[in-house]
């Protein structure tokens, strides 16, 4: 990354995210679940699943493109092949060398995830088990380092894409990890510029104890590994040493040897001091000359006491030269024994590595066939979800033909019945129009009843009319009457004749009733 960039060039940079950790940890299904689909194969048996480093991109903001990288587990367990933490660290540094990366030494750009928290979450007593386990791992090692450096540590699971609102924040889901993971970066970058070169130093310093401590430690185990060896090596020794002459007791001619030149050392040095003769006699003074020549016998004494202790010394020297030659000789038997059975021992270690190998070749040859059975106990599987499909399927065929006749029964009830309530809302509605049309009729009869009050009335009206013309009708005859009357009195012979042409009075009203 080059410096010059500014910090919103750098935001549309690809950042990658390298996820790392135990065989079986959960890596793969990190990546998924920040990816919502499984793009990164994973699996529950014991063998590792994933064996190449591969990487997965997304964009979780506009701008800003994240590769998140799948690495094959530490503790590797391949099916059909090996691979030490030193192979996977190669390859995963292989994959970075091939995208022209290095990885970041700061440990503040490092998330310590934990997984499976939702195995323990809902059981207290599990739960508590889990950050004891917890608690020790960050107290020692590398996680410590981690910590001590300000790596943040967060917990995940499964909790159904989702972490339960209630849990605390320790508590994230895989994408709320690399995002907090990308802001810590990001921050980072912003701040690049006031940032102290302490700081960093420090911070270097760390990732450099850690590779220091996983030297450390490897040592530790070899000087560990060295000192049982050669504890067990020394124990062998001494069951298989002679109890007569332990190598660790100086043996006898050796001990002479230096004792016998400790005691020609002394005698050199008296031979010294007794060869000294002072000043030249010339000089000498007459009293001391009677112990000169005292001196010179207790010289000669003791010179030939010299002489026998040499001698028994080269004696002695010749006596432990033998004896050392024994030794010797019984140490090369011994040896050649010794060399003899680690020969028989490394025999036998060949033919166990063979026998090793060999139960390795059957072991490899089962476990095929294991997995050829698994294959087919797979496929037979398959063929019997299949053939339980089928079955439900015919189950529930049949539950639904059932369920149709019961249906169509209903149906049929429900027709019935509807019918029933047709023919009775006819009958009803039937009923109703007779009732209606009596109602008519009545009303019809009303009608005609009041028109024909009506023509009564109005009848007895005109009859009251008619009554009344006949009255005054009656009261004009009376009138005429009386004037006929006086008519007649007045003209007799005319009434008479008029009689016969005319009806009286009297009759007139009779005929009228
Ligand atoms: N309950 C639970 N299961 C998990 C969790 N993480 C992973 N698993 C399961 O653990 C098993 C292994 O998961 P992977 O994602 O394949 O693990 P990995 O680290 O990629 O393993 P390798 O590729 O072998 O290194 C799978 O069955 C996952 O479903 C988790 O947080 N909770
Ligand atoms: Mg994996």
């Amino acid at each position: 990354m080059s410096a010059e960039l500014t910090v919103q060039e750098k935001r549309n940079e690809v950042r990658l995210v390298a996820v790392m950790g135990q065989t079986g940890a959960g890596k793969s299904s990190f990546i998924n679940s920040i990816l919502g689909r499984e793009v990164a194969p994973i699996s529950n048996t014991i063998f590792s699943c994933t064996n190449i480093v591969d990487q997965f991109v997304y964009e979780p903001r506009e701008g800003l493109t994240v590769a998140l990288v799948d690495t094959p587990g530490f503790n590797y367990l391949g099916g059909d092949d090996t691979k030490t933490d030193e192979d996977i660290f190669q390859m995963i540094a292989e994959f970075l060398e091939s995208k022209k990366l290095c990885p970041n030494n700061e440990l503040s750009n490092t998330v310590v995830v934990t997984t499976h928290w939702d195995q323990v979450y809902f059981d207290q007593y599990k739960l508590q088990e889990a950050e004891e386990n917890e608690r020790l791992l960050r107290s020692d090692g590398y996680p410590k380092l981690f910590q001590d450096a300000g790596a943040r540590f967060l917990r995940t699971g499964h909790f159904n894409n989702d972490v339960p609102q209630r849990l605390e924040i320790r508590y994230q889901s895989p994408a709320a990890v690399v995002e907090s993971l990308l802001d810590l970066e990001l921050n980072r970058l912003e701040n690049h510029e006031v940032q102290n070169k302490t700081n960093r130093q420090t911070k270097t310093n760390l990732a450099q104890d850690i590779v220091q401590a996983t030297l450390n430690q490897r040592m530790d185990s070899i000087n560990k590994t060295v000192q049982d060896l050669r504890s067990e090596f020394s124990s062998r020794r001494k069951v298989q040493e002679d109890p007569q002459k332990p190598p660790t007791k100086i043996p006898e001619g050796q001990q002479d040897q230096s004792s016998t030149s400790v005691l020609s050392s002394e005698l050199l040095e008296v031979q010294a001091k007794l060869n000294y003769q002072g000043p030249t006699p010339t000089h000498r003074d007459p009293k001391t000359s009677g112990l000169a020549i005292e001196f010179e016998l207790l010289k000669q004494g003791l010179n030939g006491h010299m002489d026998s202790i040499r001698k028994s010394v080269e004696r002695s020297q010749a006596q432990s030269s033998t004896q050392l030659k024994t030794w010797k000789d019984s140490q090369k038997s011994l040896m050649a024994m010794q060399r003899e059975e680690l020969r028989n021992v490394c025999s036998e270690v060949l033919k166990a590595k063979e026998m090793l190998q060999f139960l390795g070749t059957e072991l490899k040859t089962e476990l095929k066939t294991s997995r050829k059975e698994r294959d087919e106990l797979s496929i037979e599987q398959l063929t019997l979800r299949a053939r339980e499909r089928e079955l439900l399927l015919s189950w529930k065929i049949q539950e639904l033909q059932d369920e149709n006749a019961r249906l169509v029964q209903q149906f049929d009830a429900t027709q019935s019945a509807q019918t029933k309530a047709a023919e009775a809302e006819t009958r009803i509605m039937r009923e109703a129009v007779i009732k209606s049309a009596n109602l008519v009729r009545q009303l019809e009869e009303r009608c005609r009843l009041e028109q024909e009050a009506q023509e009564a009335s109005s009848l007895k009206k005109k009859l009251a009319d008619r009554d009344s013309l006949i009255l005054s009708l009656e009261a004009e005859l009376k009138r005429k009457d009386d004037e006929l009357a006086r008519l007649q009195l007045a003209q007799t012979p005319v009434r008479r004749k008029e009689s016969r042409n005319f009806p009286s009075t009297q009759n007139l009203g009779k005929g009228r009733d």
